[in-house]
């Protein structure tokens, strides 16, 4: 649906390297809307909630390391399809396999820098949401949404 939301976050790696202005302006000029948008300096505690699924990988303490090495950008963006197309704009997990072109395809190499994160389902991007923002996004009509739906 056009009211689809989904949690983007720009992971310190991008913060450091520059590319939150870059990241907004892919969302922005997709025709996504932006709802929400925060710099976090996540607690250890909210970060083994964000990635509760991946607790048993042998990976998990140096994700949690990484994420917990400077501040993040986090970002609620809403309209068609946004969880399975921010998904696209981001790329594959690890970057080598990301299409040039996408987020990671164009600014990463390795899966532990990967830049940036997208919700994978509608129900993990509403979690997400509850999580970062305790829910709360902004709701306002957007003037140019009639250019980009018919
Ligand atoms: P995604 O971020 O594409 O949703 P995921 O949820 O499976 O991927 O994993 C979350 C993050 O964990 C991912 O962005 C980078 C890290 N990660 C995943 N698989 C990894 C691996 N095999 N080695 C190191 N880090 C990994
Ligand atoms: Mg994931």
């Amino acid at each position: 649906s056009t009211t689809e939301q989904t949690y983007i976050m720009v992971k310190p790696d991008g913060v450091q390297r520059g590319l939150v202005g870059e990241i907004i302006a892919r969302f922005e000029k997709r025709g996504f809307k932006l709802v929400a948008l925060k710099m976090f300096t996540p607690s250890k505690e909210l970060l083994e909630k964000h990635y509760a699924d991946l607790k048993e990988k042998s990976f998990f303490p140096r994700l949690v390391a990484y994420m917990l090495s400077g501040p993040v950008v986090g970002m609620v963006w809403e309209g068609l399809d946004a969880v399975k197309t921010g998904r696209a704009m981001l790329g594959a997990t690890n970057p080598l396999a990301s299409a040039p072109g996408t987020i990671r395809g164009d600014y990463a190499l390795q899966v532990g820098m990967n830049v940036c994160h997208g919700s994978d389902a509608v129900e993990t991007a509403q979690h997400e949401i509850g999580l970062w923002f305790g829910g709360e996004v902004n709701q306002y009509k957007l003037s140019r949404q009639e250019w980009i739906y018919e």
